[in-house]
């Protein structure tokens, strides 16, 4: 599959037609496309899952170019528009700038970039350290990546770790407001409340121009009928089901083969091999094969 020419403009449209778009999180090409063929809108190249991938914690220890690498290995195997998770934009705003140069040029649709210090640490772990830039500081990553930007259909959403480091309501509204007026084009807002309680008051309180990007994993209540009943929220991001949902598969499918002392009885509940050679096309190889080896 090739890259769509103008991946900014189909998310864009997607979100003017839908009104609200589903983003699932993927960490590998495979996941892309299972995602894809799901029905979702759009994928996440979400930091955590890709860290997790590779068994590490989500604490800027991966760095841009193996992020970036999966990203491009992604965006050859799905027509879906991409949002990066750019983390903190891997340092300044010089490191914004150089960051948004690769992500476009790789295909991506948007990037969101969060106001936390490098290196960051997981938003979700509890009890985490959790540092934020001074306002102007995050604003001129902001200007930067607008400077940057070469397609103005690329989205740039800035996300505001206020609740996250536990500053309250009146500071994540007037840090979205800060990043509005530095030009980003949405406001993505991550809350590790167990309720869905503390991101509505923020969405209710909102009486800015940019739409909401919600990332409700640790508040699963908050479901698509209640993000639109919300109004304001254009994206829902499913942060990191792709790596849990591989986890549980495998933590159940290992267990049972140890149990059962072989691989009799899972081999009925998993997929068969043939579904993975279609996820792989093998039939064009075959179809190759026929035509061009002589
Ligand atoms: C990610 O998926 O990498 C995210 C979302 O940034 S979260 O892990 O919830 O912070
Ligand atoms: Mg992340």
């Amino acid at each position: 599959m090739t890259i769509h020419q103008r991946p900014a403009r189909v998310l864009r449209d997607k979100i003017a037609s839908a009104g609200l778009v589903r983003i699932m999180a993927t960490h590998s090409p495979l996941s892309a496309r299972l995602a894809e063929e799901a029905g979702f809108d759009g994928l996440w190249a979400s930091g955590f899952e890709l860290s997790a991938l590779y068994g590490l914690a989500d604490v800027s220890l991966i760095s841009m170019t193996q992020h970036l690498d999966m990203v491009r290995a992604i965006l050859d195997q799905t027509r879906l528009p991409l949002v990066a998770d750019l983390d903190t934009g891997f340092g300044n705003a010089i490191n914004v700038i150089h960051a948004m140069e690769q992500y476009q040029r790789a295909g991506a649709a948007a990037v969101v970039i969060e106001d936390k210090t490098f290196p960051k640490v997981t938003s979700l772990a509890a009890d985490a350290r959790q540092e934020l830039l001074r306002i102007a500081e995050f604003q001129g990553k902001i200007e930067a990546a607008r400077a940057a930007r070469r397609d103005p259909d690329f989205l740039i959403i800035a996300r505001t770790e206020a609740l996250i480091a536990g500053l309250g309501q009146a500071e994540a509204l007037k840090r979205a407001a800060a990043y509005a007026e530095a030009g980003a084009d949405m406001i993505l807002v991550h809350s590790k409340e167990k309720t869905p309680d503390e991101i509505e008051r923020f969405v209710k309180a909102w009486s800015g121009k940019l739409p909401i990007v919600v990332v409700p994993t640790a508040y699963p209540q908050l479901n698509e009928a209640r993000i639109r009943a919300l109004g304001k929220i254009a994206m829902v991001i499913y942060g990191n089901h792709a790596i849990r949902a591989a986890v549980t598969a495998m933590q159940n499918v290992f267990a049972r083969i140890v149990a059962d002392g072989g691989i009799q009885n899972v081999d009925k509940e998993i997929v068969p091999v043939d579904e993975i050679f279609r996820l792989q096309r093998m039939d064009q190889i075959k179809a190759a094969e026929r035509k061009f080896l002589r």
